[in-house]
């Protein structure tokens, strides 16, 4: 790919990852040193208000109503889709049939089958998925230490994502409770990200078994899930989400316990890392609570100095220089599309196994 020093980017959507995007886009290159500039080019979208107002606030160069037309600009080189679900299978394969970087949101799409045929389509074009979590420092510390073997053979890895909002009824025909639109609740939205962290972290999962619940009445898509699984590497883990966990905002967490050691992580104290060592001494054994700010630590000495605390939107700036870095150097970015269909396997399986009601291999 002959690319200039400066990348086009149009979105597509402009919800709350509309906006965690469009910062991303303008603070990647504050923070670090990049190998290519963003100009924010187009926003796409349907309400032309809201658009707009996007636009002013975020300094998009340009507002547009018609994806179609906007995917097969030539003057755009990157397409990041942030719409609902089920608008990610169509756009990302007409911005990979047209040769653009496609960047998407989790989960990548709503079925196995319309994943399979958007990473068919981008094999050859840069992709990104936004399981944002990955780049938190402390995160990114963790699979340094796992990787130093601190953690040693794994026993359990215990995954939490709890959030309470769904029990407001106020907004049910918002499209994250529409079927069709989301193609899921729960599993989607929030077990997509615990278990593309425990992939990444704890390695394959082989077989899961899961139980999915609704409690709104009327709601078509789930509110929570369980589910427990083996690893290939021999541990066993067990994960719950839900929208229904009343007193718990964004807290997306996990536990590894191993025989060298523990790590613990929880978003609410993002810049925090829980980690046991088994090789300290006795008398003064127990979890060690690490501040992730630095020096040293993944990223964050391109931001703040040792101490000054990041927050969530630090994750996708993260995440973008990371890919930028990949694409300039040819080497794969991790999660992309590849990656992402196999989360999406493992959440099919989770609905087939609640349907089934039998522990599914993977
Ligand atoms: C849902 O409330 C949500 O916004 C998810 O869609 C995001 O992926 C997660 O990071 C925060 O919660």
């Amino acid at each position: 790919m002959g690319l200039s020093r400066t990348l086009n980017v149009a979105m597509i959507g402009y919800g709350f990852m509309g906006r965690a995007h469009s910062n991303a886009f303008h603070q990647a290159s504050r923070f670090f040193d990049l190998p290519f500039d963003l100009k924010l080019k187009t926003i796409c979208g349907r309400n032309q208000s809201r658009l707009d107002h996007m636009a002013n606030r975020w300094g998009w160069e340009e507002t547009a109503n018609c994806w179609e037309e906007v995917v097969n600009r030539t003057d755009v080189d990157i397409i990041d889709i942030c719409t609902p679900n089920y608008l990610h299978e169509p756009i990302a394969l007409a911005a990979a049939k047209a040769g653009k970087m496609v960047l998407c949101e989790k989960p990548l799409a709503n079925s196995v089958a319309e994943a399979e045929r958007m990473t068919e389509a981008a094999r050859k074009v840069p992709t990104l998925v936004w399981f944002n979590y990955r780049r938190v420092p402390a995160v990114s510390l963790a699979r340094q230490l796992i990787d130093q073997g601190k953690v040693g053979e794994g026993y359990h890895y215990r995954a939490l994502y709890l959030q309470s909002w769904g029990r407001n009824p106020a907004d049910p025909g918002a499209w994250r409770f529409n079927p069709t639109e989301a193609g899921s609740g729960v599993i989607g939205d929030l077990l997509s990200h615990s278990l593309d962290l425990a992939t990444w972290l704890n390695g394959p999962i082989s077989e899961l078994c899961a139980r999915v619940h609704t409690f709104a009445d009327g709601r078509q898509v789930d509110d929570a899930v369980t589910v427990m699984t083996r690893f290939s590497n021999g541990s066993i883990g067990t994960f719950e989400a839900t929208r229904f966990a009343t007193g718990n905002l964004n807290r997306n967490c996990f536990e590894i316990n191993g025989s060298a050691g523990s790590i613990a992580f929880d978003m609410e104290k993002m810049n925090h890392l829980v980690a046991f060592d088994m090789g300290d001494e006795v008398p003064v054994q127990g979890g060690h609570n690490i501040l992730v700010t630095g020096p040293g630590h993944p990223y964050v000495d391109d931001f703040w100095p040792p101490g000054h605390i990041i927050g969530y939107e630090h994750t996708f700036v993260a995440t973008l220089v990371d890919f930028l870095r990949a694409v300039a150097a040819g080497e794969q970015f991790h999660p992309n599309f590849e990656d992402a269909l196999e989360t999406q396997r493992l959440l099919e399986a989770v609905q087939e196994s609640n349907r089934s009601r039998t522990w599914i291999s993977t």
